[in-house]
């Protein structure tokens, strides 16, 4: 692969000097920003993220903030998830849906107050859309990108290279709760979550000046549970199960179709934009849906394209992320499956960029 070229499109993070310092590896482009994928190679950052903590640079979760007396009725616009029981404190994954139910991102929204919320979104410009709706109903809310990035933490020692920085109070944070810290007198969202199975914390950094602060300040406390500068990994998260928003799912497909209908409340999400249209669908139900496959034989290479599913000469799916899983010993995948065919345990083939390889629907993700 060539080289990328840096420009002010591709915005930089409040990290990038410590990213690069620590050697990172290869990059891709996530909301117009820079996003590591890789520092030693995908495999050694997999086992290092399992067994040890490693701090990511994820600035480019961008948030849009919502704020004035009318941010909770525009929240609840863009989710079918019901927000009504949300309190401050707390964070949810909420799919965001257009007036056909089609997926605009898969955000973690972040309740600051009644008033005030982040929405921390996924690769797509999800703030055009909701300066739009405030806009065009004359809702009392502003809208807008604060300087706001969050770092994660994220590894089996995450809690106690936290604990070495903001203190034991840390531990006692709830899955998908937050609370207050200071840093340099700042006060800072941490929030326990983040696109890793391993456990860990989100740091919402609350202006850029004291970004590299705050990096090294737990490069330093990790020092003793051997940290490293990492990034989400490629194949821990399809062993989890964590979709990513314009690879596994589009604006084309419904949130029943990316396996999110739990975190859908269609019939009480009261002013959901795309409500009508997701209480039809659901009624009928979805007639294809994400799946775990597993693909047999060597190694594939990194899934850039389709790689279509095939049943007798039909095709019944496709594959949208794989990678070679050193701890399950299979190529791990996510992909979407015709009804027909969606069945745990069905074998099909799939057409990846080096041949036509047997694969199988996994019954559920692997961790
Ligand atoms: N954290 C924050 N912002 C984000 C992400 C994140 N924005 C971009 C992207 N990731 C959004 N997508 C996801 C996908 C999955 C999850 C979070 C954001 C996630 N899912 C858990 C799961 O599926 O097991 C838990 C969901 C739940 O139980 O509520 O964490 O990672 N700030």
């Amino acid at each position: 692969m060539a080289l990328i070229s840096p420009s002010r499109r591709l915005r930089r993070t409040p990290f990038s000097d410590g990213v690069e310092a620590a050697g990172v590896k290869a990059y891709t482009v996530y909301n117009h920003m820079l996003l590591a994928t890789m520092f030693r190679s995908i495999e050694e950052d997999y086992h290092h993220l399992k067994s040890a903590v490693q701090i990511w640079d994820v600035a480019c979760e961008r948030q849009i903030e919502l704020r004035g007396p009318d941010a909770g009725r525009l929240m609840q616009m863009l989710t079918p998830r019901d927000l009504r029981s949300m309190l401050a404190g707390q964070c949810f994954y909420v799919p965001i849906v257009d007036e056909t139910g089609g997926m605009l991102n898969d955000p973690v929204a972040v309740k600051i107050s009644d008033e005030r919320w982040w929405i921390s979104i996924a690769d797509s410009d999800l703030l055009h859309w909701v300066k739009a709706i405030a806009h065009s109903l004359r809702l009392d809310v502003l809208v807008d990108e604060p300087d706001i990035s969050p770092l994660a933490i994220q590894g089996p020692k995450a809690d106690d290279l936290m604990a070495n920085v903001f203190g034991d109070a840390i531990r006692d944070i709830k899955f998908f709760r937050y609370g207050m810290f200071d840093f340099q007198g700042r006060t800072l969202v941490i929030a326990r979550s983040g696109y890793s199975k391993q456990g860990g914390f989100e740091i919402y950094v609350e202006g850029s000046d004291i970004g590299m602060d705050l990096w090294n300040a737990l490069m330093e406390a990790g020092k003793p549970y051997d940290v490293w500068a990492g990034c989400p990994n490629l194949i821990e998260r399809i062993e989890g199960g964590l979709l990513s928003f314009g690879n596994d799912m589009t604006m084309q497909n419904t949130p029943h179709e990316c396996g999110l209908g739990k975190f859908c409340n269609t019939q009480t999400a009261i002013g959901c934009i795309g409500r009508d249209a997701l209480l039809r669908v659901a009624k009928e139900g979805p007639v294809k849906q994400i799946r775990a496959l597993e693909i047999e034989g060597l190694p594939v290479g990194p899934c850039d394209q389709l790689w279509p599913v095939m049943a007798k000469g039909k095709q019944v799916g496709a594959v949208s992320s794989a990678a070679w899983s050193p701890d399950f010993k299979t190529n791990v995948a996510i992909g979407m499956v015709r009804m027909t065919h969606w069945d745990a345990g069905t074998d099909v083939d799939v057409v990846t960029k080096d041949g036509v390889r047997a694969a199988r629907v996994h019954e559920k993700f692997w961790i």
